[in-house]
């Protein structure tokens, strides 16, 4: 089953998002099966936005990730990866519709509340970079045949 990387970003936890995102996802009918609140390493910031290195925003998208706790998650489901993407909105919250997570809770891009991977190829790098495979909880829900 397909697997994402998603993470509340600093804001998103200092404006108490944490429960409202995760109950979104839960709601929606994908699968929870590894989280954790922890703060992002100067290392870890650097890989996870290697992508982004040579952009101006670079060193201000580096320090803003590593300026507070974040909460990192592994969502699991049925082409979770873009619809992930579709839950959180454009990157540029002006830009997300509302009812999307950026839409609903942010204003700027450089606060823009969530992270989450935007192909098969970035969520397998990310959910390696966050996680070790024994973190992550392969379980049965009997709901799934209702979803
Ligand atoms: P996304 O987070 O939607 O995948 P992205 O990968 O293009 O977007 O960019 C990563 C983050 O960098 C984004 O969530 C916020 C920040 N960012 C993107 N464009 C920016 C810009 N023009 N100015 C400041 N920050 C920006
Ligand atoms: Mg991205």
């Amino acid at each position: 089953m397909e697997k994402t990387f998603l993470m509340v970003k600093p804001d998103g936890v200092q404006r108490n998002l944490i429960g409202e995102i995760v109950h979104r996802f839960e709601s929606k009918g994908f699968q929870l099966v590894g989280a954790k609140l922890m703060k992002v390493s100067q290392e870890l910031a650097e890989k996870h936005y290697g992508e982004h290195k040579d952009k101006p925003f670079f060193g201000e998208l580096v320090s803003f990730i590593t300026s507070g706790p974040v909460f990192a998650m592994v969502w699991q489901g049925e082409n979770v990866i873009a619809q992930a993407r579709q839950m959180m909105g454009a990157t540029n919250p002006a830009d997300a519709t509302p009812g999307s997570i950026r839409g609903d809770f942010a204003v700027q891009v450089s606060q823009n509340i969530i992270h989450g991977s935007d192909s098969p190829e970035s969520a397998e790098r990310e959910i390696a970079l966050f996680f070790d495979e024994s973190d992550l909880i392969s379980y049965e829900k009997i709901v799934n045949k209702w979803v």
